[in-house]
């Protein structure tokens, strides 16, 4: 039987196909419609920036320029060849567009010096630059001398290039049409390596990326990555001990990890590297996109968005879906972030119906055409469906303030603050046992995938305080920002404070259909949204304060924006913790100027204690 079939499996191959029933899409090859011509471009101070052009071969029309600046190599991997796919999608690419790739300056095969979201410079005189004027003199040589383009050029870019194309915003050239920061860094104070002034250890791995200088242009990386033999981030760092201890991974000539361990708190080195302050009176057409799980980027996209909203009159739009960092750009037929599936097709689709139309209508259309686009389009991460507004936060959204309460009950409210005033649960908060972040966490670049993580093993630890609602009677949509106003106490003058909003799954919820085997909805707690504030950093990022010992303090801790309907029949809760480890470093609990230089005696177990009139205030839509 085996010998039949194997013999007989190939004729019918050579039979099917010889007849073309079972013809093979023919694969789009890159090279076989665009011609690619590295340059190098010079800048205003002489500098010049490596540039990789992808033009169609069909050189009887005129065509966009859409670019993208990044420090992750212009070059598609390894010389000679071609990207896989071109630009920010392959609609964009199959219909012809001219593309470009430049390192930016400091970078790969770019000359100079590399300086992490290098700050903007709003005056610059003669031959002063930033990365505004390196895109200004960019785009100036791309439409003088590369054939067959248009006139009108389009920026993207996802995460460090998405910080790239917001700051092109501000270079102010004619011919710039259309920009998309895409899971855009805003301000590195607030994404990717801190978040409200706790330092993201988990993300030491990254700090080789942008802490080491090159010498001369390279197409081989000149950093590497330290190798600690193990894949268990958390139990590496919980030996690891004090920050202090990873000196020995990176050397005194890693810019980086001596900047990050020299600015702890919110100071002008990291102030002026901000990008959102300086958006205004923007002239081109912007999309902004990002993932409402993205764990890397989220203050970015929505405070970039926000700004532009707030400071011009622009066209300016927001997409965010259930997405983490970057899966947009992904060919994913099914969407699922860890254990929560969200449908399929999710990122095609909005590939061909929304990204593709945003560029072409302002870099090929008519300016009179009408881009049908809403202003905020929106997917409702607990109904999986895509919602349209006309801005965001949704106009009609209300705030609604909810109370902690005896027997772990979530209040909304109005209430009587006394009748909650008097009650507040207390935890030991242990250095030695921090509550891990998640319940799979692995030696990592940068953790990606927590965000919908089920945070049953989380309630279920002493030292995690929950509250929530009855088992709800009907839907309750979440549309808009999080502000979480804890009244708190600790016998130590230290301490981090953690908030997670949690959407609890009835016992007999069905499961996600390819949920594997091992793993039920039933009574699952989806993370919806979750954020930390180092409590120095309560009434200042700039200024921080030690706690006093036992003194009742209020900590407000505003959580990014969600989109998410608690459906009937599920619970909404809220978990407060004082340690996320190691997405985030320990807190020594005792005061110390600067963590990255606190000593092993730092580190002091204390009691914490969480007033029931603290209030979480949700943007309710009614
Ligand atoms: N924003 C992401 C990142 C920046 C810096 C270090 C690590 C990650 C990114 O560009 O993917």
């Amino acid at each position: 039987m085996k010998f039949f079939k194997i013999y007989f499996l190939p004729v019918l191959f050579v039979l099917v196909s010889s007849h073309g029933l079972a013809q093979t899409a023919t694969q789009y090859e890159v090279k076989d419609h665009y011609t690619k011509k590295e340059v190098v471009i010079p800048m205003r101070d002489g500098t010049k920036l490596h540039t990789t052009i992808f033009s169609p071969k069909d050189t009887s029309k005129e065509y966009p320029i859409l670019m993208t600046r990044t420090p992750y190599s212009s070059r598609p991997y390894g010389k000679g060849q071609f990207r896989s796919q071109l630009g920010p999608n392959e609609y964009l690419m199959k219909q012809g567009n001219i593309f470009v790739y430049q390192d930016v300056r400091g970078r790969w095969m770019s000359e100079g010096v590399y300086d992490n979201m290098r700050a903007f410079i709003p005056k610059k005189k003669g031959k002063q630059f930033d990365e505004a004027s390196d895109t200004y003199d960019t785009v100036e040589w791309l439409v003088k001398n590369v054939k067959n383009n248009n006139g009108r050029v389009g920026l993207w870019g996802i995460s460090y290039p998405g910080f790239y194309t917001t700051y092109s915003l501000l270079a102010n050239h004619p011919a710039i049409k259309a920009v998309s920061p895409q899971a855009s860094i805003g301000d590195f104070f607030f994404d990717d390596f801190h978040h409200n002034g706790a330092y993201m250890l988990s993300y030491w791995r990254a700090t080789a990326v942008f802490g080491y200088e090159k010498s001369t242009p390279s197409d081989t990386a000149w950093y590497s990555f330290p190798e600690l033999n193990t894949k268990d981030q958390y139990q590496f760092f919980l030996d690891a001990g004090p920050l202090k201890n990873l000196d020995k991974y990176y050397g005194e000539d890693n810019v980086f990890w001596q900047q990050l361990k020299e600015h702890p708190n919110y100071d002008e080195f990291w102030q002026k590297r901000g990008i959102v302050q300086h958006l205004k009176d923007i002239k081109p057409a912007v999309m902004v996109v990002g993932g409402l799980f993205d764990a890397e980027d989220l203050y970015g996209p929505f405070n970039i968005y926000e700004t532009i909203e707030k400071n011009g009159d622009t066209y300016n739009m927001l997409v965010m879906g259930p997405w983490s960092h970057g899966d947009w750009a992904r060919k994913k037929d099914r969407q699922a972030i860890g254990n929560v599936y969200f449908g399929d097709n999710i990122s095609e689709n909005y590939q061909k119906e929304v990204e593709t139309l945003f560029f072409n209508h302002f870099l090929k259309g008519e300016a009179d055409e009408h881009l049908a686009l809403p202003e905020a389009y929106m997917f409702d991460t607990g109904l999986m469906e895509w919602k349209t507004y006309e801005a965001w936060p949704p106009k009609m959204a209300k705030k609604k303030a909810f109370y902690l309460g005896d027997d772990q009950q979530l209040i909304a409210g109005p209430v009587a603050v006394p009748a909650v005033a008097s009650g507040a649960e207390t935890f030991i908060s242990d250095p030695n046992k921090p509550v891990p972040y998640s319940e799979d966490i692995k030696m990592v670049f940068t953790p990606r995938k927590y965000m919908t993580d089920d945070q049953r093993f989380a309630a279920r630890r002493p030292d995690v305080l929950v509250y929530e609602t009855e088992v709800l009677e009907e839907d309750f949509t979440l549309a808009g920002e999080v502000l979480a106003k804890l009244q708190v106490a600790t016998t130590g003058t230290a301490a981090d404070w953690i908030v997670k909003v949690v959407d609890v799954f009835p016992p007999d919820a069905e499961d996600f259909e390819e949920t594997q085997d091992y793993l039920s909805m039933s009574n699952y707690h989806m993370m919806v949204r979750s954020e930390v504030i180092r409590g120095r950093f309560r009434n200042s990022f700039s200024n921080p304060e030690p706690f006093e010992p036992n003194k009742k303090t209020q900590v407000n801790l505003q959580l990014q924006d969600v989109h998410h309907t608690f459906k009937k029949g599920h619970k909404l809760q809220i978990q407060v913790q004082s340690s996320w480890f190691p997405l985030i470093d320990l807190n020594p609990q005792t005061y110390v100027d600067n963590i990255f230089e606190a000593e092993e005696e730092d580190f002091q177990k204390q009691e914490h204690k969480v007033f029931h009139d603290s209030q979480i205030i949700f943007s309710v839509l009614e």
